[in-house]
C-alpha cells in the first residue's frame, strides 16, 4: 500500500503516520463536498447518482455501508468492494466477481482518485463517495458521508435535531478513544504510546458498559448515529483488534451489557449483511512487517452474534 503525491501513485509503503513519540495519528480526509436535500451544494439526493468505493473490512467504510442499509438506500447508491488484503497498489479490485468495480472498472482505487483529482496528495482511502453526474468524488470522510446520507435522503432519521449535540459529543469521544483508539493501540511504535492508547480504550469501554446499565442506547431510548458509529469497532473487536492490535485487556464478550447491545444492533434488519467476520480476519491479519510478517490468519475465536440479546 502506497501513497499519492500530486496525482502520482508511489507504491512504497509509508507505514502508519506516527508522531515523534511513536503515537499513531490518522491523516485528515481532504475531499469534503456535501450532498444536500435541496441540491444547493451542487449535489442533490437523486436515486442512482452516487457510487461508494468500500471494503468490507474497513470500519470507516462500514459506517457508510450501515448508513446506506439502515436508510434503505441499497437500491439508490451502488457500491464496489475492494479485496480484503491490500497490495503495494493499495486497495485493489478484480476484473469480475464480488471484488470487481462495476462502476468504472478500475483495478486499484488509486486509479479512481487519479481520474478526478489529478493533484491529489494523500492516502488512498475507502470509503470514497463518487458523483456520477459531475464525475467527481464527493467525499472521502466517513463521518461526513454518514451525516449527509442521513440528512439529504429520506428514511429513518438517525440524528434527530433534538439529540444532535449529544450525538456529536458521543461521536467525538468514541472516535478518539474507541474507533481510532484501537488503531492507536495497534499502530503504536513505542510501549508508552501503546499503553496510553489501550488504557484509554478500555476505560471508555468500561464507561459505556456502565452507561448501558441505565440507558438503552448511547443517547437514551433511541438508536442513533452514535450507536451506528460505535458498531463497526465492536463487530471487529474479538476477531481482529483483540489479537491483531493487542487490545486484549478484555474481549467484547466479557462485557455483558456492551456485548448484548452489540448483538441487538447486529440483529436489527439490514445490519448482519454488512458484517463479514472472515473478511475482517483476512484483512487485519494481512502480512505486515510490524505486526504479522507471515500473514497467517488465526482460526478463532468463535463469536456467535446470533445469540439472543435479551434486551
Ligand atoms: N477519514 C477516513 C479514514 C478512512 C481510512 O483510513 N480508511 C483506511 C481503511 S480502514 C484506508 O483506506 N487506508 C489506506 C491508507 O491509509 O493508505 C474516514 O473515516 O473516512
Amino acid at each position: 500500500m502506497g501513497v499519492m503525491i500530486e496525482g502520482v501513485y508511489y507504491a512504497e509503503d509509508p507505514g502508519p503516520d506516527t508522531t515523534l513519540n511513536g503515537a499513531y495519528e490518522r491523516q485528515k480526509a481532504t475531499i469534503r463536498h456535501w450532498i444536500t436535500r435541496d441540491g444547493s451544494s451542487g449535489f442533490g439526493p437523486e436515486a442512482g447518482r452516487y457510487h461508494l468505493y468500500a471494503a468490507w473490512n474497513c470500519p470507516w467504510a462500514h459506517r457508510a455501508l450501515l448508513a446506506i442499509s439502515l436508510k434503505g438506500l441499497s437500491e439508490v447508491i451502488s457500491v464496489s468492494y475492494a479485496r480484503p488484503r491490500r497490495t503495494p497498489e493499495g486497495w485493489v479490485y478484480d476484473e469480475a466477481g464480488p471484488y470487481a468495480d462495476p462502476f468504472k472498472g478500475v483495478t486499484a482505487l488509486h486509479q479512481a482518485y487519479a481520474l478526478a483529482t489529478p493533484a491529489y496528495t494523500g492516502r488512498i482511502t475507502v470509503p470514497l463517495l463518487w458523483d456520477r453526474e459531475t464525475d467527481q468524488p464527493v467525499s472521502n470522510e466517513s463521518a461526513d458521508i454518514v451525516r449527509m446520507l442521513n440528512d439529504a435522503f429520506p428514511g429513518p432519521d438517525l440524528a434527530p435535531e433534538a439529540l444532535r449535540s449529544e450525538i456529536d459529543a458521543w461521536n467525538a469521544r468514541i472516535y478518539a478513544e474507541v474507533n481510532n483508539g484501537v488503531y492507536r493501540a495497534g499502530f503504536a511504535r513505542t510501549q508508552e504510546a501503546y499503553d496510553a492508547a489501550v488504557l484509554r480504550l478500555f476505560a471508555t469501554l468500561d464507561e459505556i458498559e456502565a452507561h448501558l446499565g441505565h440507558h438503552r442506547w448511547l443517547c437514551g431510548d433511541r438508536f442513533t448515529e452514535a450507536d451506528l458509529r460505535l458498531f463497526p469497532t465492536l463487530a471487529r473487536f474479538d476477531v481482529a483488534y483483540h489479537y491483531a492490535f493487542k487490545c486484549n485487556i478484555r474481549r467484547l464478550m466479557d462485557y455483558p451489557r456492551l456485548w448484548a447491545y452489540a448483538r441487538e444492533m447486529y440483529q436489527m434488519p439490514g445490519v448482519a449483511e454488512t458484517v463479514k467476520l472472515d473478511i475482517y480476519k483476512q484483512g487485519y491479519f494481512s502480512p505486515s512487517e510490524l505486526r504479522n510478517p507471515l500473514g497467517i490468519v488465526p482460526a478463532g475465536p468463535v463469536v456467535d452474534w446470533t445469540l439472543p440479546h435479551d434486551r
